[in-house]
């Protein structure tokens, strides 16, 4: 599939340090360093509806990742995938009387626009699920040549008691798995199954729903299988960081890990890397509740994408927060004051706001911290006293890369 075109990453002055970010399998912040390029793989949208904030907050997030790896010196080969063919998405077309594909490339498109007009840099290889079907099929047979695949009437289910590590990505005790299990997707309840928590990984068909040939008879995979196959086919095992948000520990980075234990012999990810959920009205903004902000109705109200992006920078990517309307004004009038400092040409020192940048993302991805570093450079250079013997003149064009290189900020 097309990902959407690159932004430009300027040049820093100075490199940045060694990446550290938490992992949700330890709770540990861990050294993120690659030995060749860092390998990252999001998961990406289920495109039924528009980018809202809870996505953008997610992709932005990670973007930052990417950011502080290439500031570090590393290349990343980043893959998301697109799950372009799911339960919400047909259920959806159904309902709105629209065929399923054309549902998926109209969300998948205004998604790219969305991701581009926040500048967040493509994936190397993004990668929907029906164009790999056939991976996900020869990954089905792996799983099931390990003994770890088990048919139930006509579907195919993956086995979980097959991996000893089950339950270590989450961390989550029986009783919470098969809680959460149900509530994201899971069928404990089926008659039938060795053990509740097994995932579906070929569905047969189902009438008036899209099928494809398998040697599991006709059907289509399921949502898990999706992301195994396609990141052991892009990266490979044990890539450097697994991420997505964080109702996706369980049961779909979980089932993930599994499925790379028994399937390829490998972690699937060495780190886990989960993002905070944003709400709106008081609950978790989500396209089945329908409590939503849209990144495209506000761009279409004429908001600047930077100033959305901004708004999202100023929450930490692992906190839940709730999606206030006043803080996209007070954001606007951020980048006011932001510009007027980098229309200067002169201002205050810019080598120690760059390593304060570079410092705090480094450091988990404390993008509020760095957005305060900006601000109090903002703050000096556009304040009248104590600069006169301290001006730097290169001062603009270098805190204007660094906003740009390091933070996505393009002003
Ligand atoms: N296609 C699957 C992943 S393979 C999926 O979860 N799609 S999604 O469209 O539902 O979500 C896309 C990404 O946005 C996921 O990483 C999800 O964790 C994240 N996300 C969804 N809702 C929110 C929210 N309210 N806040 C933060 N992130 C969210
Ligand atoms: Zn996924």
């Amino acid at each position: 599939m097309r990902a959407w075109s690159a932004p430009d990453v300027p040049a820093l002055p100075v490199p940045g340090p060694p990446v550290k970010i938490h992992d949700t399998a330890t709770g540990e912040l861990r050294d993120v360093t690659p030995q060749g390029a860092a390998r990252m793989y999001v998961c990406g949208i289920t495109p039924y509806d528009a980018t809202h904030m809870g996505h953008a907050a997610t992709y932005v997030g990670f973007d930052l990742l990417n950011r502080a790896w290439r500031a570090a010196g590393h290349e990343v080969t980043y893959v998301q995938n697109v799950t372009d063919v799911d339960d919400p998405l047909l259920e959806r077309a159904t309902k709105v009387k629209v065929d399923w594909i054309e549902l998926a490339e109209r969300e998948t498109e205004l998604f790219r626009q969305d991701m581009r007009a926040l500048r967040v840099l493509p994936p190397a290889h993004y990668v929907g699920a029906v164009e790999s079907i056939p991976l996900v099929i020869s990954y089905i047979e792996r799983l099931r040549d390990a003994g770890a695949v088990y048919r139930l009437e006509d579907d195919y289910y993956f086995s979980v008691s097959s991996d000893p590590g089950f339950g270590g990505v989450s961390g989550y005790e029986r009783e919470e798995m098969l809680a959460v299990f149900a509530e994201r997707g899971g069928d404990p309840e089926r008659p039938g199954k060795q053990d509740p928590l097994d995932c579906i990984v070929w569905m047969a068909e189902r009438p008036g729903e899209p099928s494809w040939e398998s040697p599991f008879g006709r059907g289509r995979p399921g949502w898990h299988i999706e992301c195994t196959a396609i990141a052991q086919e892009y990266l490979g095992g044990s890539f450097e960081v697994q991420a997505g948000g964080s109702d996706l520990v369980f049961p779909h980075h979980e089932m993930c890990a599994s499925q790379s234990h028994v399937g390829a012999g490998a972690a699937f990810a060495q780190t886990y890397a989960h993002a905070g959920m944003v709400a709106y009205d008081g609950e978790k903004m989500s396209k089945s509740r329908g409590n939503l902000v849209f990144v495209s109705h506000l761009r279409n109200s004429d908001v600047d994408p930077m100033a959305i992006r901004l708004v999202l920078l100023q929450h930490h990517y692992r906190s839940d927060w709730e999606w206030q309307d006043a803080e996209l004004w007070s954001a606007v009038d951020t980048l006011v004051r932001w510009r007027k400092a980098l229309s200067l040409g002169a201002g205050a020192p810019a080598l120690p706001v760059v390593k304060t940048v570079l410092d705090a993302l480094a450091d988990d991805l404390d993008a509020p911290a760095a957005v305060r570093a900006i601000d109090d450079w903002a703050a000096l250079t556009l304040g009248t006293s104590g600069l006169a013997d301290n001006t730097d003149p290169d001062a603009s064009r270098q805190v204007h890369q660094l906003i740009d290189a390091a933070l996505g900020l393009s002003l």
